[in-house]
């Protein structure tokens, strides 16, 4: 029987990942082989993406965070349309090649950024999902822009990913900022370079995910499109950063190497392969991509231009009726700071005291906030928080007894008010040195840390 479509182009890509690295005789197929269906339906229904124009600003962003499996992406981006040849895929982990062992930015086109170091992507991810609700509140809260930077960004993770610990804390903040434009799918195949991922990890990811904040759904088979397709648009609806934490079997379906971790850093051997092929109804030939694929690009390329008219006349409409912040987003975009940027920098007379680096750099942040476009809300809040900084002194005084010794109650009101005040110190006495230069003046005799413990030793 003949296949679909979706099946053929899913067959393609798990065959030119067998192909690629038998040929450079070095890589990952294992995982590429085993996530050839989740990266089908992002790159070919659920992403918003141009392959003829990489850099449009308005779509969709795809990190693939375990960079290892790169044989996933290029083939992705091959048969997506982009700028990425049969030639340039048969030349996988050549020295000048587009197509080098891990995904490197700025060199292979759709390529969003550089993987490989496990943890990065993913951290990556978030950072792009903060920069895109930066956008949307910036360029986009209007009616005529909404709709600009409601893009989503799709990141693939695997367990090397979530092990490392730089993942631990940039998905807290993601959850911490309800970054609802973040959907990961987190490849759990239950394996690492090592072995089973038991001898290192059996922490409960479902369970840290929603600690975090996190909208948490799991698919059990990552060869399910139609669960993955329903988990995929689930996580659109909602609010928070989704996790979709999907099982797969490494190297699926290889007859002997699927779900070992033979699968995944070498190649498979040519037997294995001619075994994989037969089991797939493929024919015995290398880097074999069926004719039929031309039509399933043509279909990926037309989306992606009508998507990007559509957001072009869009973005015109506002464009017309704001010209001084569709100035700003060129220029945003072109990497380029409004003229006379600096002027806004302070400057510090020398002193024998001198002060932390971290508060003067905030200074200058601050400064310079208006003028490149600090989301106004967040230097909203920090106004407000600076005008309650200096009153407090004033407001204090105005309730507190003068002169009476404080009891306990008045010691943890001020702990607690200094604590909401000063977040990071977390109402800790054994403030640092330099603190009274982050706080507002106030009387030390009544309220100064010093004060609360002694009193409270007393
Ligand atoms: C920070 C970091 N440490 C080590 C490596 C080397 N390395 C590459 S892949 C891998 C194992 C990854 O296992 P997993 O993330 O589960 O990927 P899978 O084998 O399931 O594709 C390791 C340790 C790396 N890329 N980055
Ligand atoms: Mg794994």
């Amino acid at each position: 029987m003949a296949k679909d479509p979706t099946s053929l182009a899913i067959d393609t890509i798990r065959a030119l990942s067998m192909d690629a690295v038998q040929k450079a005789d070095s890589g990952h197929p294992g995982t590429p082989m085993a996530l050839a269906p989740l990266g089908w339906l992002i790159f070919s229904e659920l992403r918003r993406h141009d392959p003829k124009d990489p850099h449009w600003m308005g779509r969709d962003r795809f990190v693939l965070s375990c960079g290892h499996a790169s044989m996933l992406q290029y083939a992705l981006l091959h048969l997506s349309g982009y700028d990425l040849s049969l030639d340039d895929i048969q030349q996988f982990r050549q020295w000048d090649s587009k197509t080098p062992g891990h995904p490197e930015v700025f060199h292979t086109p759709g390529v969003e950024t550089t993987t490989g170091p496990l943890g990065q992507g993913i951290a990556n991810a978030v950072g792009m999902a903060m920069a895109a609700r930066h956008l949307q509140r910036r360029f986009g809260a209007s009616e005529l822009g909404s709709g600009l930077f409601d893009h989503h960004v799709w990141c693939i993770a695997s367990d090397g990913d979530l092990m490392e610990g730089v993942s631990y804390e940039a998905c807290s903040l993601a959850g911490h900022l309800k970054l609802g434009q973040l959907i990961v799918f987190y490849d759990d195949n239950d394996i690492t370079i090592d072995g089973r991922t038991s001898l290192a990890m059996s922490e409960d990811v479902d369970a840290r995910f929603a600690a975090q904040g996190w909208h948490v759904q799991h698919v059990g088979d990552g060869n399910d499109l139609v669960a993955l397709r329903a988990a995929a648009e689930a996580a659109k609806k909602d609010p928070r950063p989704s996790l979709i934490r999907v099982n797969t079997i490494i190297g699926w379906p290889a007859p002997t190497k699927q779900d070992t971790p033979g699968a995944h850093g070498a190649p498979l051997g040519k037997d294995e392969i001619a075994k994989t092929r037969e089991l797939m109804g493929w024919p015995n030939q290398d880097f074999y991509v069926p004719a039929e694929m031309a039509a399933e690009t043509a279909k990926v390329v037309a989306r992606g231009a009508a998507d990007h008219a559509a957001w072009k006349q869009k973005h015109d409409a506002w464009a017309k009726a704001n010209l001084q912040l569709a100035e700003e987003l060129r220029a945003a975009f072109a990497g380029e700071l409004p003229a006379g940027w600096e002027d806004a920098l302070v400057s510090f007379p020398a002193s024998d005291k001198g002060d932390a680096t971290r508060n003067t750099s905030g200074k200058h942040i601050a400064a310079i906030a208006d003028k490149v476009g600090l989301d106004h809300e967040r230097h909203g809040a920090a106004r407000r928080r600076d005008a309650l900084r200096r009153d407090l002194p004033r407001l204090r005084g105005l309730h507190a007894p003068r002169a009476a010794p404080r009891g306990a109650d008045g010691a943890s009101d001020a702990l607690r008010a200094d604590a909401r005040l000063d977040r990071s110190r977390r109402g800790r006495t054994d403030a640092p040195a330099d603190r009274d230069a982050r706080v507002a003046p106030r009387d030390p005799g009544l309220h100064g840390p010093a004060s609360v413990r002694r009193e409270r030793d007393a």
